[in-house]
């Protein structure tokens, strides 16, 4: 049976449906493994796109470094915070999030751009990694833009000539990089036709400190007390919203005490810069570490009391094995 639906962006349960098959779609896309690799900017990342709903399509643009898919911005052109966020479309169901704002930046430095303010690229046209963001990820822009505007990926301004631009409007909610392209105009609830959404599949990058104030931390496998760990706080990450219950450092769970099994977590501001972090305790001798070369860092792995993967990276030195 041919399935057929049709993309109309007034249809909401047309296109639910069609995302409810990206994921579908997506597995038998990287089965057949049709992609074109677009750009090697460094030996660690590339930039790879893939298809999505049809072999062909090129929706999905892959980090290798990061490991993030990234949805084109024109699938969700023309459609209000409000609405992504409300799940309309179905991109959170499939499994889609907003990006924060450094996982933009990121994206940016590895498709070759070297500098940019820290909100908004706005770079000349020939610049390499602008014209590969707008390759890779398409359009909403137009060419009738003010000069002053705020933009999104946009090319070939009619105002403005010689530039191309990329840049993150409105990081609203928490940093996120909800738009791109023309201001909303303070409202989140509104449509606009120049706004497209840096919508990712795939895991947060937290920052973490193992043993903090300590620097190395050095792990004596011997001990038989607890590592502590940080989950800190950034402008693009509230620690606190990570539910402690899923956290795992070196594959061991927070260590737990007491008849009623109580957690070894809190909050706490712990780097002293005034916002709260999550303080985790793990069993040292629990820990699924190797001494010399072997772990020369550990990992948490947990998710947000919503259900978002995080996972976060430390530097360690194991003195002593048992
Ligand atoms: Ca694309
Ligand atoms: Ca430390
Ligand atoms: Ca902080
Ligand atoms: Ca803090």
């Amino acid at each position: 049976m041919k399935i057929s639906i049709p993309f109309n962006k007034a249809d909401v349960s047309n296109r639910s449906v069609m995302v409810r098959l990206a994921r579908q779609v997506a597995l038998i896309s990287s089965a057949v493994m049709f992609s074109i690799v677009m750009v090697i900017p460094t030996a660690s990342a590339e930039l790879v796109e893939e298809d999505l709903f049809n072999l062909g399509d090129g929706l999905i643009t892959r980090d290798t470094q990061t490991g993030l898919r990234w949805l084109d911005v024109t699938e969700t052109q023309g459609l209000s915070v409000d609405f992504i966020l409300g799940d309309g479309d179905g991109w959170l169901t499939a499994g889609y999030r907003y990006a924060t704002l450094a996982e933009v930046q990121t994206l940016a430095q590895n498709a070759g751009v070297v500098t940019f303010s820290p909100v908004n690229i706005r770079l000349e046209a020939n610049v390499p990694g602008v014209s590969l963001l707008i390759d890779l990820l398409g359009n909403v822009g137009t060419t009738s833009l003010d000069v002053d505007a705020t933009r999104g990926v946009a090319a070939n301004d009619e105002n403005d000539p010689p530039f191309e631009n990329i840049s993150f409007a409105n990081f609203l909610l928490d940093n996120q990089a909800h738009a791109i392209h023309q201001p909303f105009a303070g409202s989140t609830a509104i449509p606009n036709i120049f706004v497209g959404h840096f919508l990712v599949q795939g895991k947060v990058e937290v920052s973490i400190d193992i043993k903090p104030a300590s620097d190395p931390n050095s792990i004596n496998l011997c001990n038989q007390g607890n590592v502590t760990v940080a989950i800190l706080t950034t402008p693009n990450f509230d620690a606190t919203t990570v539910d402690p219950e899923t956290a795992t450092l070196a594959d061991v769970d927070v260590r737990t005490v007491g008849k009623s099994d109580k957690m070894m977590a809190h909050i706490e501001d712990v780097d002293g810069d005034g916002d709260l972090d999550l303080v985790l305790q793990f069993e040292t001798v629990d820990l699924a570490l190797s001494p010399g070369s072997l772990n020369t860092v550990a990992t948490v792995k947990a998710e947000t009391f919503d259900g978002q993967a995080v996972t976060g990276t430390d530097d360690i030195e194991i003195v002593k094995d048992c």
